[in-house]
């Protein structure tokens, strides 16, 4: 057998975004009003809210985000310059079907992404696309409820179809959902929001309609990948998941099994996209509710017959679970209140645990139960960073994070033999946190002059990891 030195040739290396969180230009080309239009600014201690339709004099920090849309080719020359073999980002739905339900796209929508993948293409950039990454239309929450309905998953294929065909000879690479599992916490309503469009209706039980809303997801994203391999053979079609190994406190048993089971309900999803089937406990979970939940024999068929060719995932940190005495193991993960603090591990501004050491954990963990290959699409640190008088910006918090991230990535590739496709860390250009809002928790190469009342020049910088990564590219991955 041939050693495994040390990452593929054709390594994947680049940065992610997301169309809602750079773009701006919410009102231009023919676009439609999305979710992430309707939401406010917040922050750690203040939850982002959202609102009824746009309402005015609010501060939406998303209609302008960091102007990507009028400033993408000077953004992708800095790219290339750092050498990216790709660039992940989204296309806005409502760019493409400004309200979700229309029978025919908006061709201004489609030429201005036409344009972004040529210049992508200019550089030998290769884009890698999100079709539904926190941005669907509003209309599509007000009129149907979002993911509530059944009806989203051929509004979802319509527009999945059309940009397969118009892209077929531009983009290879597509993930279906971003972060499809944060919905498991159905107790903030922010994940409901992003993941399915749904805004908790008083009575309504919020945890039957999740599981309903995710299974039309996962049906409409299992027709996206059989369309994606009709259309272009070549195509490779993942989910995106957002990996947070979950730890048990202590070595009581307690403990562990709780762990487990949290995992479980978070990572369900996967075992759907990547198995092609649901595990055993959620199926005997969901027939005890006596939910009544509309999942065919037709559905079944379709999740089995079309999984993902590989598995997308984010990875940022872990999180460590502890049992209240005398708790009986559950599935009714809570989110944040969920977890206790990891003594082991730092933690950013932002109170994400820092574990390098996590991501092999999650590799390893993902290659058990999947048997596919992974692409790491996410992974970074959000922090404050300072420009110094002469207009650099050090920072050495930013590389540390990453340098120790891929040398677990390394040892994951070279030490365990995981076949990784790329690793495209998220924000390389600074843009608005998806979490709060806000702009200077920032996770990028290049600096953007903006704020988070957003005021600011919005001219691009260098930063310090700009010129590391550079040399991470060249090297592939040797010098750190
Ligand atoms: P922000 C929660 C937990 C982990 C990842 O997050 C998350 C979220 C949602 O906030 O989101 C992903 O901006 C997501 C990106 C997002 C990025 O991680 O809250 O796919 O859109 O910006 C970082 O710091």
């Amino acid at each position: 057998m041939k050693e495994n030195a040390g990452f593929r040739d054709d390594f994947l290396w680049g940065g992610a975004v997301a169309a809602h969180q750079l773009e701006g230009a919410w009102r231009e080309g023919g676009k439609g009003v999305s979710i992430a239009d309707v939401m406010t600014a917040g922050s750690n201690e203040s939850k982002r809210q959202i609102t009824d339709g746009v309402q005015p004099g609010v501060y939406y920090p998303n209609h302008e985000g960091i102007d990507f849309y009028h400033r993408y080719p000077e953004d992708l020359k800095l790219m290339a310059e750092m050498g990216f073999k790709c660039f992940r980002t989204s296309i806005a739905w409502t760019r493409i079907f400004p309200n979700g339900d229309e029978t025919s796209p908006n061709e201004e929508g489609l030429k201005f992404y036409d344009q972004l993948f040529d210049e992508c293409l200019k550089y030998q950039i290769e884009p890698v696309i999100t079709l539904s990454h926190f941005e669907m239309p509003y209309n599509l929450v007000t009129k149907y409820g979002g993911w509530r309905s059944r009806k989203l998953i051929d509004f979802f294929l319509n527009y999945a179809q059309t940009v397969f065909e118009r892209y077929q000879n531009k983009v290879k690479y597509w993930m279906t959902f971003n972060e499809i599992n944060n919905q498991a916490n159905y107790y903030d309503p922010l994940p409901l929001l992003v993941d399915s469009g749904l805004i908790v209706q008083p009575d309504e039980n919020i945890e039957r309609t999740m599981y309903q809303a995710a299974h039309y997801e996962l049906v409409a994203s299992a027709k996206a990948v059989k369309l994606a391999h009709q259309i272009n053979d070549d195509f490779k079609i993942g989910s995106m998941v957002a990996v947070t190994p979950i730890y048990p406190q202590t070595s009581k048993p307690a403990d562990v099994i709780k762990a487990e089971k949290i995992s479980q309900a978070r990572y369900w999803f996967e075992d759907v996209q990547a198995n092609g089937e649901y595990p055993w406990w959620l199926k005997n979970y969901q027939a005890k509710q006596n939910w009544n939940l509309d999942i065919t024999k037709e559905d079944l068929e379709v999740l089995a017959e079309n999984t993902v060719d590989y598995l997308g995932f984010s990875y940022y940190k872990s999180r460590c679970v502890s049992a209240n005495p005398g708790e009986a193991p559950q599935y009714r993960y809570q989110g944040i209140k969920s977890f206790a603090p990891n003594q082991h591990l730092p933690k950013t501004e932002w109170g994400w645990e820092i574990d390098p050491e996590g991501l092999r954990i999650a590799m390893n963990w993902l290659a058990d139960r999947y048997h596919k290959p992974q692409f790491i699409v996410e992974n970074g640190l959000g922090a404050v960073d300072q420009v110094e008088p002469d207009g650099k910006i050090h920072d050495p918090y930013r590389i540390d994070y990453l340098k120790a991230h891929i040398e677990q990535m390394k040892l994951a590739v070279v030490e365990d033999g995981i076949d990784l496709l790329g690793y495209t860390p998220w924000g390389c250009i600074d843009l608005i946190s998806a979490g709060t809002g806000e702009m200077s928790k920032r996770y990028g190469f290049i600096y953007v002059d903006r704020d988070d009342v957003g005021k600011g020049s919005l001219k691009r910088l260098r930063k310090d990891s700009f010129f590391w990564y550079q040399q991470v590219i060249k090297s592939n991955g040797e010098k750190l």
